[in-house]
């Protein structure tokens, strides 16, 4: 019979030979039609598969809280200056994304990773935070530059509302308001931040959906989805701070000489 040359790539998410593209299979056509959302899409082509309406509409109301968080974060302060150097909006985005990583905004994949072995292990709360401490590793998913134990993040409470009506368990999230519970009686900066709260929400709809395997889930969670949803979002903000500073015909960014510390 015939022998299929062999491809150089492999690609399983979609495809557009057809007469319409699909997604994981679904055709554009049913999506529009069904009337479904981004959290559908990116349901389909990041987990190739179709979730239950609950998980998606929780997966954009992530993307609706991290679409932005203001001019001052490391983020959008880096678009902002790359956009006054008259640079495009390709490259403000860039280097406003280049700045996500385990202390802003990328800590998403590793508190998943940190809350799911310290829960799985069965470790109290002070346990965890404790070990974490003698290896002198950062709690991922915990503290925040301007949020205190006296003024949470409205977005957490918002995310953790939504998953105590609607998900089937939030034993991760419990878990995590546990360690934040030991953790603020050590400092009032020690709050779960919005990174934490979703990553130990993500556990609890991947666990609860039924619509992933133990496998599965540990495969998610090794690659590292989870800093996509705060990267995906946060472009929402950072390709609008480009276009603010080009309406506002911003000048070159220069910082100033009394807020930099001369010394030798
Ligand atoms: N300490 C976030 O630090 C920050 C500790 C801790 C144990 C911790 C820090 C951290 C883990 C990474 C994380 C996501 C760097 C944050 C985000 C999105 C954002 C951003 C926005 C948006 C803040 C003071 C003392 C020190 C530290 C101790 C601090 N964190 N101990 N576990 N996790 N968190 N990132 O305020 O004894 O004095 O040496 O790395 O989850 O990025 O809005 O800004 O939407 O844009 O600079 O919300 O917490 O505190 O470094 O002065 O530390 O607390 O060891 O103890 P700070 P520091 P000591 S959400």
């Amino acid at each position: 019979g015939k022998v299929r040359a062999p491809t150089h790539i492999i690609s399983t998410i979609s495809d557009d030979r057809g007469e319409e593209p699909t997604y994981a299979g679904v055709a554009m056509s049913s999506i529009v039609e069904q009337g479904l959302g981004v959290g559908d899409v990116l349901s389909l082509l990041w987990f190739k598969r179709s979730l239950p309406h609950y998980c998606t509409r929780f997966i954009e109301i992530c993307v609706m809280l991290c679409a932005d968080h203001g001019p001052c974060v490391s983020g959008a302060h880096n678009t902002i200056v790359t956009a006054r150097a008259g640079k495009d909006l390709v490259s403000s985005l860039v280097s406003g994304l280049l700045t996500i990583g385990p202390r802003f905004g990328g800590a998403i994949d590793d508190a998943a990773r940190y809350f799911k072995d310290a829960y799985e292990r069965g470790l109290a709360p002070y346990e965890f935070v404790e070990i974490m401490k003698k290896k002198g590793i950062r709690v991922p998913g915990i503290g925040h530059r301007i949020k205190r134990g006296d003024n949470r993040d409205k977005r957490v409470e918002l995310l953790q509302q939504y998953a105590r009506s609607n998900f089937p368990s939030v034993k991760y999230m419990e878990y995590a308001v546990e360690v934040e519970a030991y953790t603020l009686s050590k400092a009032n900066n020690l709050v779960l931040n919005v990174d934490g709260a979703i990553g130990s929400l993500f556990l609890d709809l991947l666990a609860g959906s039924g619509m992933f395997t133990k496998q599965e889930i540990d495969e998610i969670v090794e690659i590292g989805y989870l800093n996509g949803l705060f990267v995906l979002a946060r472009s929402v903000g950072l390709i609008g701070h480009t276009f603010d500073q080009k309406r506002l015909k911003q000048p070159l960014y220069r910082h100033p000489w009394e807020d930099v510390l001369y010394t030798k």
